[in-house]
């Protein structure tokens, strides 16, 4: 997963006395796996719009791909930002950055992921499991490839730039593939998804192919304080009430929404308060996605994770509630000499 959801279970909203009592008790643990997690997690979207003929994409380029070195080398070669990326994501609470990934590197992260994604689903992608969200995590553990990438200095030391703190670890991977066909993300921010005691958290979500328009982008809502808007929406967890409510409000306050498409190797980092959404996807080709989240070195768990939080006790195992979380599973990726010195320093 990369798990996330911006439920809030008070509500200023009268019921209405045709429907049933709003379903909000999130307090109890999620269950299940992660998979059954997206899975719940997409069904709560409004799809208004049918999709009709899915869009048959040109192919993907013909590229000479670089070995598991030359992977290696790119994704721990810095990536320089500048001031003025900084300032946009302390504004916007996300930032997209061309050129993060070359177009080889990006595509053997796709065939690697779809050949992975294919032998745990057991199906083709590109169209065999229409109509699905996949997800798989804890990917980097046995395959060095994708170690690779999930570690990558470049892209924690971005994380760690834009986030003004002097390391951060890992909280997890997470390979999603939105299928064709499957319709939108909900409309959410990931605080409450990740149960820990910070904001300083931050999901670099890697598409593993260029994205346009008809596969939907991930697409942000802006300046990052819009979140104050939908604080009193209220979340239920069993239908897309929420995900309806907060477009309205968006709608309502002229809330500017980037919803452009990512050039292959463009890759997009969301701070945990950042309102995102995505249309469905409406094309052929299954959109791809290595969603990687880091968080300051030095964070504790906070001491009530909700269902919403999904099973992080798999991304963090032995750590408590209220614990450091610092498990062998979170090893920081930024600085790459280790732990940082001192704790986390905030925005
Ligand atoms: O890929 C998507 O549509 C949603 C991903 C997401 O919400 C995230 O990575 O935070
Ligand atoms: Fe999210």
């Amino acid at each position: 997963m990369t798990d996330h959801a911006g439920p809030r279970t008070a509500s200023t909203d009268a019921p209405s006395p045709a429907t049933q009592p709003p379903d909000t008790d999130v307090s109890q643990p999620w269950e299940d796996d992660n998979q059954a997690w997206w899975d719940w997690y997409v069904s709560l979207a409004e799809n208004e719009d049918t999709p009709g003929e899915l869009q048959q994409l040109d192919p993907l380029p013909d590229l000479d791909l670089p070995d598991d070195e030359a992977v290696a080398r790119e994704l721990r070669a810095p990536y320089e930002l500048t001031q003025a990326d900084r300032d946009y994501f302390a504004a916007n609470g996300y930032i997209k950055l061309k050129g993060v990934m070359s177009p080889g590197v990006t595509l053997r992260l796709r065939y690697e992921l779809v050949r992975i994604l294919a032998e745990t689903f057991e199906t083709q992608l590109d169209g065999g499991a229409e109509n699905r969200f996949l997800s798989a995590e804890m990917v980097w553990l046995d395959n060095p490839l994708i170690r690779e990438y999930v570690l990558s200095p470049r892209i924690a030391r971005i994380c760690a730039e834009l986030l003004n703190v002097d390391g951060v670890r890992l909280y997890h991977d997470n390979v999603l593939s939105k299928e064709p066909g499957c319709g939108r993300t909900p409309w959410h921010y990931d605080d409450h998804h990740f149960p820990l005691d910070t904001h300083d958290v931050v999901t670099a979500w890697a598409p593993a192919q260029a994205i346009p328009m008809a596969m939907g982008p991930l697409a942000f809502a802006k300046p990052i304080d819009v979140y104050k808007l939908v604080e009193a929406v209220q979340f239920d967890k069993s239908n897309t009430s929420y995900d309806r409510k907060v477009a309205e409000v968006f709608r309502d306050n002229n809330v500017a929404v980037d919803d452009s498409p990512f050039e292959l190797g463009e890759v997009s980092f969301h701070h945990n308060l950042s309102f995102h959404t995505a249309k469905g996807n409406h094309t052929t080709r299954s959109r791809v996605i290595l969603a990687n989240t880091y968080y300051a070195d030095g964070a504790r768990v906070v001491d009530s994770p909700t269902m919403v939080s999904g099973d992080w006790q798999k991304f963090m195992p032995g750590v408590g509630p209220g614990e450091v979380a610092a498990s062998e599973l979170n090893p920081v990726c930024w600085p790459v000499d280790g732990r940082a010195r001192g704790g986390p320093r905030r925005r």
